[in-house]
């Protein structure tokens, strides 16, 4: 199916190249899923990543949980997330000033030069946007940057009003790929895809196909729900790695997704 036909008014209102590719990625492989790879050894990631790679459109990593990480091994690990036809998010949440956010997006983990997304908090104005940019540009790549908009953690500070500030800021920004949402509460996604508009993505953590509360505060939405409600992408962690058949579960996950998106 051609990507066009299957994201609709998406596609059409989407002006950023890497939406795109989002979008057509999303189609190949048939599934609105992004896992979340929170393992801690390079060993128990690539056995992840080979298990479920087939069924997800992205894959999101925390390059700092990562027990033995170490430069050669990673650019392994990215080179496999390209060869299964995967975008790649580096899940960093970066929040400082925008020089600062520049210089962290290089260091030791040198982020800029693997990844295709990454995550900000727009806690310190607007130009953390523009040093995230930057950085990708002295690699000589291109990168969106998803907004924290909403999210999925319980008592969490990401007021209504607060929401609708990120939201106004970033939705003309061409260095914003698009908003984190909260996937736990469906009503949620509906108001944040309201104050966005078609053209910029939204994505959801927060999800899994046993709905409730998680672990230490998450919440959890059903998947389903998510991508009615509004949501491009799902974001899924232990409803995948934490399945005793992570394949199979990574499977369920691209189906509900996918069926979703078809309905919307
Ligand atoms: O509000 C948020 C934003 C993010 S990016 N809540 C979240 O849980 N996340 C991330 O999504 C979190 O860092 C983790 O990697 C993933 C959720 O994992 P799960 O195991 O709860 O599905």
């Amino acid at each position: 199916m051609e990507a066009s036909d299957a994201w609709k008014v998406r596609w059409d209102a989407s002006t950023l190249p890497m939406a795109k590719t989002f979008m057509q990625v999303a189609c190949r492989k048939q599934s609105l899923v992004c896992l979340a790879a929170d393992r801690y050894t390079m060993a128990e990631l690539f056995d992840l990543l080979e298990a479920v790679g087939s069924s997800i459109a992205a894959l999101k990593t925390h390059v700092d949980l990562v027990d033995d990480w170490d430069q050669t091994e990673w650019a392994r690990f990215c080179a496999l997330a390209q060869e299964m036809d995967l975008l790649i998010f580096e899940d960093r949440k970066f929040a400082d000033i925008g020089k600062i956010s520049r210089k962290q997006m290089g260091g030791i983990y040198n982020i800029q030069a693997w990844s295709d997304l990454v995550t900000a908090h727009l806690i310190s104005g607007p130009d953390i946007v523009d040093g995230l940019q930057a950085a990708w540009k002295d690699s000589s790549r291109e990168g969106g940057v998803l907004l924290l908009a909403q999210m999925s953690s319980r008592g969490n500070l990401l007021n209504p009003n607060y929401t609708s500030t990120v939201v106004e800021a970033g939705r003309s920004h061409p260095g914003v790929f698009g908003f984190i949402g909260n996937g736990s509460d469906a009503d949620s996604v509906r108001e944040l895809r309201t104050m966005v508009g078609d053209e910029k993505m939204i994505w959801t953590p927060g999800v899994n196909l046993a709905t409730g509360d998680g672990e230490m505060g998450q919440r959890y939405g059903d998947p389903y729900e998510a991508v009615m409600a509004g949501s491009d992408c799902i974001i899924v962690g232990s409803g995948i790695h934490g399945a005793k058949d992570p394949a199979a579960a990574a499977k369920a996950y691209a189906e509900a997704s996918w069926k979703a998106l078809l309905e919307r």
